[in-house]
């Protein structure tokens, strides 16, 4: 058998705290060993994930790092609105760094108010508790003025890390698109003073179809969770659309597709993890940043199968794809502005496409029921919640709100709320 790598050395030059690293680590191990290694009738394709999660703070983190040795930089964001494209076209690497673990919380309660969203104080905690491996990797941060938690968090990052704020508009009214325009164009000037690099149709053009190829290859995974029973466990298909934020474009596109494949042929034998008949439910609203599994894990424990993932890790960030059609680099750069703008975060008023989707998404995926998912002190979600369940209720959909954090104290309670969801769905089709 081969050695495994010590990349302790590499972690020590990162200036990682090695014993917090090791918990986070042996934490993640654990709790992936419990969540995903214990599924039955998995796809077979998803051995490549596993190898990539066993590999996101190793192997991955030895190919940035020799990516950086040969030139390139690393761009770091929190956020789907931050066109990634302008990031490849300029050779450079593009990371995600929103975070879903408790550890690091206690270093980013020294800076941050405990009563604020989990993710915001997950990524402060792991950069300033010296857990995370692509804070340190990246050359620099991409912040944007989308909820106020993260706006004001990240001007207690720039104290830590070279950061850039992009801003975004509230609304979607013409002078709205004529901001995020302007703020797309300081963008790439952003970039290419990092990378050292001037942007050209040509490179852009070739990045358009990369990123729109990964997002084909997440629509040709959502669309293969449409058939009843589903052949691919709601928690692996977010794990799978977790790792779209780290992995390199093209090999993921590449092994998700293979999963598609093999995604295609279950369907049609009704091969699948969960159980014949089980209540099919949709998950929307805040992001689940890897490695936040709690909700997913406590859904298929009650019996019931995730089909969807109304979220930014899941259709909101991969829905809708570059126009392929400009030829100038102005064009091109129009396209990638009108592209990001349809994005339907709870951050922008008013927000009813969002709605409509969520409405969309339950009936084209035959859903039983539809789970709102905020995280606690999430104020642009925990709100939205409302017009949500106003529409689905029109339609008769059982509407589940949960508010939660990162902690596992309230597991216990959210499965005794899911399990009652759960039931009554399945009495609906007794
Ligand atoms: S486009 S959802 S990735 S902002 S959960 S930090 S909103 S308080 S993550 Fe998001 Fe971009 Fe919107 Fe998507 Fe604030 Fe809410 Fe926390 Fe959030």
């Amino acid at each position: 058998m081969a050695k495994k790598q010590d990349y302790r050395p590499m972690w020590t030059e990162l200036g990682l705290d090695l014993e917090g690293h090791d918990k986070l680590l042996k934490m993640l191990g654990d709790g992936y060993s419990e969540i995903y290694l214990s599924q039955q009738n998995r796809p077979e394709a998803m051995e490549y994930f596993n190898f990539v999660l066993s590999e996101a703070h190793g192997l991955r983190i030895k190919e940035l790092m020799d990516a950086k040795d040969e030139g390139r930089k690393v761009i770091g964001s929190f956020c789907v609105y931050v066109p990634e494209e302008i990031i490849l076209a300029l050779d450079g690497i593009s990371v995600g760094l929103c975070a879903g673990a408790e550890i690091g919380m206690e270093k980013a309660e020294e800076y941050l108010p405990r009563n604020l969203c989990a993710l915001i104080k997950s990524f402060m905690g792991f950069e300033l508790a010296g857990l995370c491996p692509y804070f340190r990797v990246c050359d620099i941060v991409i912040g944007e003025t989308t909820c106020d938690g993260k706006k004001k968090a990240y001007e207690l990052l720039e104290d830590i890390k070279e950061t850039y704020v992009m801003e975004l508009p509230q609304k979607k009214q013409e002078e709205d698109r004529a901001l995020w325009k302007t703020e797309v164009l300081k963008f790439m000037e952003v970039c290419e003073k990092v990378t050292g690099k001037t942007l050209t149709a040509e490179k852009l053009g070739e990045a358009i179809r990369t990123v729109n190829d990964r997002r084909r290859a997440q629509l040709r995974l959502r669309d293969a969770r449409r058939t009843s029973p589903p052949p691919i466990s709601g928690r692996d298909a977010l794990l799978v659309n977790q790792m779209a934020f780290y992995d390199d474009p093209v090999r993921f596109t590449d092994s998700v597709n293979k999963l598609c494949d093999e995604l295609e042929t279950r369907a049609e034998g009704n091969v699948s993890p969960g159980d014949n008949g089980a209540p099919r439910v949709v998950i929307s609203g805040c992001p689940m940043a890897l490695p936040n599994w709690k909700l997913p894990f406590i859904v298929e424990s009650s019996g019931a199968d995730i089909v969807a993932e109304e979220s930014c890790v899941g259709e909101r960030g991969f829905r809708a794809l570059v126009d392929e059609g400009g030829e100038t680099l102005d064009e091109m750069i129009d396209n990638l502005v009108d592209r990001y703008l349809t994005i339907d975060c709870a951050c922008f008023t008013p927000n009813l496409e969002r709605v409509e989707h969520v409405l969309e998404t339950s009936r084209e995926f035959d859903a039983d029921g539809v789970i709102h998912y905020a995280i606690s002190f999430c104020t642009p979600y925990m709100v939205e919640a409302k017009k949500v369940e106003d529409a689905l209720s029109k339609e008769g959909v059982p509407f589940l709100k949960i508010e939660t954090d990162y902690s596992q104290g309230d597991v216990g309670q959210l499965q005794t709320r899911v399990d009652a969801f759960v039931e009554m769905m399945k009495a609906r089709h007794s």
